[in-house]
């Protein structure tokens, strides 16, 4: 049984009124649904992405849905208000401030429970619980409360902050002790399981060792031990490949590079219109660049895709103004007659033409300012068995840890980030073979159904009560 947020599906209104249900876009879905087609009788509880009563549960690619009911003030006080205007902001080193609002917090709970309930109440006897993500940090011990007899098992998709940080957040210590609800809570990157096992230590006062957190029992209750440690999310890389290898891509991407009048180099981006992606930093190397004539806009343009996301949140209308301000004042100061600097793209587009643009892009820029993993950097580098393309990663992306042979940099710094550009741009061909080379052995080894496998694997093992002594 997986809980997350929103159910793997959207609602489509057809023209006689009936509804259909068609996958959803981002990370956590393009994760999931992979590993979900290789089991059976997987279940799903999530929210089915329209504010107001739940349809009825249903099946769809090979899984039980059951819809959670969230009503419109849910979704600005639990959605928007608390996951996306107080956690994201905050376990996310506070790029823009969090806000803290006590009726986000109650919404919050209410939600958190009502997943739960949810959760509970379909899942078999003994069976497996897998909760997903920010969003639903107190359910693990909500189901735990209800169904003891569960496993139940967590993963956080974003980092989770130091201790310093983490503290500012108010309700910390049952944030805390609901995702000790958990058997084991899974993170991305070994600090950030670090940091999670420090909170609880200098918050809760738990006793913690390398890589679990003594919870102590109440009354005759013995303790529990919680595992807490790193698995870090990968791609469905087969399908990826098997998508480089269809005709039609490889035309899109020839294509592409036509459309854009044959440039020389194609400098791509992708993201989820997110501050903590760095696209502003991005477009102000490419800006400068330009201005400074190491860049001629008739040899490179950029390509940036920047997928449509939480547009009721204030702080993200803002950096679309932004964005598109700079963009426009780029194009202006430097486009050619009739092409562009930077081809900006405020849409999504589906995986065929996604791998397209992936194996067109001569570079890839990941210049996020904090980011869980980034699947996009694991994407570029699994759609090129030609074994062309640079790829310029954040060390701030979870995906640094393993993507050492990428070219690695501090987005803040824009020289660096400059430098970092005009290096890709020139790298020779036999320098790409050899980075990318080491970069899709790390990929293509470590592939998602290998994360879920790993992490469930962990799950099964560390899932049953252990009585443990008790400190005297
Ligand atoms: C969170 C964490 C973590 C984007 N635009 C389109 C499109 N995408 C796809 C990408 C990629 C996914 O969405 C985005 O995943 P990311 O990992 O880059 O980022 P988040 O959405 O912030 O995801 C992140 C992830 O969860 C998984 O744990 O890695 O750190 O923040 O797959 O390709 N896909 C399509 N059209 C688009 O226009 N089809």
């Amino acid at each position: 049984m997986i809980v997350a947020n929103r159910l793997p599906v959207d609602a489509r209104t057809l023209p006689d009124g009936a509804t259909e249900w068609v996958t959803s876009p981002g990370g956590l879905v393009t994760a999931m649904e992979s590993v979900m087609r290789h089991v059976d009788s997987g279940a799903w509880v999530g929210w089915h992405g329209t504010a107001g009563e739940a349809p009825e549960p249903f099946a769809a690619d090979g899984m039980h849905l059951y819809p959670v009911a969230l009503s419109a003030e849910d979704v600005e006080k639990y959605y928007e208000g608390f996951s996306n205007g107080t956690l994201w902001p905050l376990y996310h080193d506070v790029i823009v401030d969090p806000e803290f609002h006590r009726a986000w917090w109650d919404a919050y709970v209410r939600v958190n429970r009502r997943f739960a309930q949810a959760a509970a109440a379909a899942t078999a006897p003994g069976g497996t619980i897998w909760v997903h993500d920010y969003q639903l940090q107190l359910a693990p011990e909500m189901i735990r409360a209800s169904r003891p007899d569960v496993r139940i098992g967590f993963f956080n998709h974003i980092p989770f902050p130091p201790v310093e940080l983490f503290s500012q957040l108010p309700k910390r210590n049952q944030v805390l002790r609901g995702l000790l609800g958990a058997d084991l809570v899974g993170f991305q990157r070994e600090s950030d399981a670090v940091n999670f096992l420090s909170a609880v230590r200098h918050l809760l006062g738990y006793q913690v060792d390398q890589y679990t957190a003594t919870v102590p029992g109440i009354g005759s209750e013995p303790a529990r031990q919680v595992v807490a440690k790193s698995f870090p999310i990968s791609i469905d890389t087969a399908a990826i490949s098997s998508l480089t290898e269809d005709p039609a891509v490889r035309e899109r991407a020839a294509e592409l590079r036509r459309e854009l009048g044959e440039p020389d180099k194609i400098v791509l981006g992708v993201d989820r219109l997110d501050y903590t992606k760095g696209i502003r930093h991005r477009l102000k190397a490419w800006g400068e660049l330009l201005r400074d004539g190491s860049i001629d806009p008739h040899d490179a343009v950029m390509i940036q895709v920047a997928t449509p996301s939480r547009e009721r949140v204030e702080a993200y209308r803002q950096l679309r103004d932004e964005v598109e301000l700079t963009v426009g004042r780029i194009n202006g100061d430097h486009a050619p007659i009739g092409r562009p600097a930077i081809s900006y793209l405020h849409r999504s587009f589906d995986r065929r033409d996604m791998t397209a643009l992936f194996m067109a892009a001569d570079v890839v820029l990941v210049t996020a300012l904090r980011d869980g993993m980034n699947l996009v950097a694991k994407e570029y580098v699994a759609s090129r068995p030609d074994l062309r393309g640079v790829l310029v990663l954040s060390e701030f992306a979870g995906a640094a840890d393993e993507l050492r042979a990428a070219i690695l940099v501090n987005p803040h710094d824009i020289d660096e980030l400059k430098t970092a550009i005009l290096q890709a741009l020139k790298m020779p061909e036999d320098e790409q073979e050899q980075a990318m080379l080491s970069l899709r052995r790390q990929v293509l080894d470590h592939d998602v159904q290998a994360w879920a496998h790993a992490f469930l694997g962990d799950l099964e093992s560390a899932g049953r009560p252990e009585e443990i002594a008790r400190p005297p």
